[in-house]
């Protein structure tokens, strides 16, 4: 009897020594899994918009959190991740959150020094600006999109007339106007920065006639003096003093906070 209670005991002691080293055995596995469905995710350019991305693996379930740019990301991502080897299933929690479509212009003044920077966000109502500038003359300063996307210094000439792809008058107290690109005015404090919004209803991002991004691009010029929003062509706002060429880089949250 005492026999046979050891030999029982000595199986079952065998026995959860064997399953503890099988689920350290399995952990390990977890982690090795979890690491090479990350990594390939990751190395994948056509997923390169995943962000925030979390991999778990469970006995070669393999779950996936995060956020995707689209369902073909979303899609695409499990596909992948279910072409790693040693991946059974994939658990896709991936969130579709749409990326708004961004453009920026980075401004130099008439000797190409920076003075700051636009971020312009499609939205529901148009195209958002906003602007942060800095080392401009204090006061009101009228603000355009011009219709070619060159900035050749000193005077930004090559940055053409104002984005007017309706053929109207300049100004919005002007009975013909106004032009799209019309932004009216900055006010630059007394330390020569600004940090405002201006949203313009008649622009956007997208592919149309009234799209900022177009070929020969745009422009967005800061003029010397006030707009008076109804003088045609340009609202008596004087010459052109910084010069900023609309750029459909993918924007960085660095870019607006440092002037580059
Ligand atoms: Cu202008």
């Amino acid at each position: 009897m005492k026999i046979l209670m050891t030999t029982l005991g000595l199986g079952f002691l065998m026995f959860s020594v064997a399953c503890q080293s099988q689920s350290a055995n399995r952990q390990v596995n977890d982690a090795q899994l979890s690491a090479a469905v990350k990594s390939k995710l990751t190395s994948d350019t056509r997923l390169a918009s995943l962000t925030d991305l979390d991999v778990k693996a469970e006995n070669g379930k393999v779950s996936l959190s995060g956020e995707a740019e689209s369902e073909e990301v979303k899609r695409l991502s499990e596909e992948t991740a279910q072409g790693v080897s040693g991946v059974a299933r994939v658990v896709n929690n991936l969130e579709v959150t749409p990326k708004a479509e961004t453009a920026e212009a980075h401004f130099v003044d008439f000797a190409g020094n920076p003075v700051g920077t636009a971020l312009l966000t499609e939205e529901s109502g148009g195209v958002k600006f906003h602007f942060k500038l800095n080392k401009l003359p204090a006061g009101f300063h009228g603000i355009h999109v011009h219709e070619k996307g060159d900035c050749t210094k000193p005077d930004f000439k090559s940055a053409g007339k104002h984005f007017n792809p309706e053929a109207r008058q300049h100004g919005a107290a002007n009975p013909k106007g106004f032009h799209a690109g019309d932004l009216g005015n900055i006010e630059v404090g007394s330390g020569g920065t600004a940090d405002l919004e201006v949203t313009a209803p008649q622009l956007t991002l997208k592919a149309s006639d009234h799209s900022l991004i177009r070929p020969g691009g745009t422009a967005i010029i800061i003029h010397a003096g006030r707009d008076d929003e109804k003088s045609d062509p340009s609202g008596n706002s004087g010459n052109p003093i910084a010069c900023g060429v609309v750029d459909k880089a993918a924007y960085t949250h660095t870019a607006i906070h440092t002037n580059r």
